[in-house]
């Protein structure tokens, strides 16, 4: 693939790079974006499954939602646009993952240094007390997981909608972005906010911005650089140009 000499130029000088993610860059791994042709969200209503008011309203309907895509998430594998951003590492200074994803695909792949503005399809916690449970800890045979400490109603550790994301990874991420010399938009519609404002305050902050998608998105007339085509595809060659330019 032929980058432009601006492109090339950002990548030799550049000293910290931000990657902001979405569905798109695990599509390749075999998990269904949210709002694509084949998007989870054309079959169901975002506030029907991913607000605490559906989870209230019927936690068992929603468990069983999870349970589906923990078993996706536990049976896909990194694919090479998530073991291209964890390779970056060797080339930089300071890589960051800023991730609306809940996978785990990034820090699978080897990332360092992941920020999950919404949470991660690993691990829960108890709505009441707050205790935490990893995957391991639950047994969903159909009725919904309770508290052992409490008996209070266990639900993912995923910012729904309508919910505050983690303050500090949020404030963590806008910094990485703010202080970035490049930064990565990969497959994401950018219309999920406040995550989408991470590319628009890098943008504005003198960070160059690379759009990496297979469709234009909101995002595209605001990017100085798009790239067109499966982020798996993309995101190595863009490493192999990294390796000609510098040294690890
Ligand atoms: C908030 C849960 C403050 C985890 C998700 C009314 C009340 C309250 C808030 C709002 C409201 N109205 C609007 C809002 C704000 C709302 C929002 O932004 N809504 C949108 C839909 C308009 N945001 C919120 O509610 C947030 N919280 O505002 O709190 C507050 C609090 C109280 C009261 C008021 C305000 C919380 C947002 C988080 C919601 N949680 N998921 C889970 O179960 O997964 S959202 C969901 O969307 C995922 O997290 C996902 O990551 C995120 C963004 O989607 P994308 O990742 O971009 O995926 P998508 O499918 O859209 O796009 C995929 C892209 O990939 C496409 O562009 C495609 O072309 C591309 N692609 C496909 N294949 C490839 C590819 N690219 C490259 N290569 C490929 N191979």
């Amino acid at each position: 693939m032929k980058f432009s000499d601006e492109f090339i130029e950002k990548l030799s000088e550049a000293e910290r790079i931000v990657f902001f993610t979405g569905a798109g860059i695990s599509a390749e791994s075999g998990i269904s974006t949210f709002r694509g042709k084949d998007g989870i969200w054309n079959k169901l209503k975002p506030e029907e499954l991913a607000s605490f008011d559906a989870f209230l309203r019927n936690p068992e309907l929603v468990w069983e939602w999870y349970q589906y895509r923990r078993k996706i998430v536990n049976e896909a594998q990194p694919n090479p646009g998530h073991l291209a951003i964890a390779e970056f590492e060797k080339y930089y200074k300071d890589v960051s993952v800023v991730t609306q994803n809940v996978d785990n695909l990034h820090r699978r792949a080897g990332s360092s240094n992941v920020y999950e503005l919404h949470g991660n399809i690993e691990r829960n916690y108890c709505i009441n007390c707050r205790t935490f449970y990893n995957k391991e800890d639950l047994q969903f045979s159909g009725k919904i997981p309770v508290c052992k400490s409490c008996g209070g109603l266990i639900r993912p550790d995923v910012v729904w909608f309508g919910e505050f994301l983690p303050e500090d990874i949020f404030n963590d991420g806008e910094s990485k972005a703010i202080h970035s010399d490049i930064c990565f938009v990969v497959g994401t519609s950018a219309i999920v906010y406040p995550a989408a404002n991470i590319p628009i305050l890098a943008k504005r902050s003198g960070s160059f911005l690379v759009e990496v998608n297979i469709e234009e998105t909101e995002l595209t007339n605001f990017a100085d650089y798009s790239l067109f085509g499966p982020s798996g595809k993309i995101l190595p060659q863009i490493l192999e140009e990294v390796k000609t330019l510098r040294k690890a």
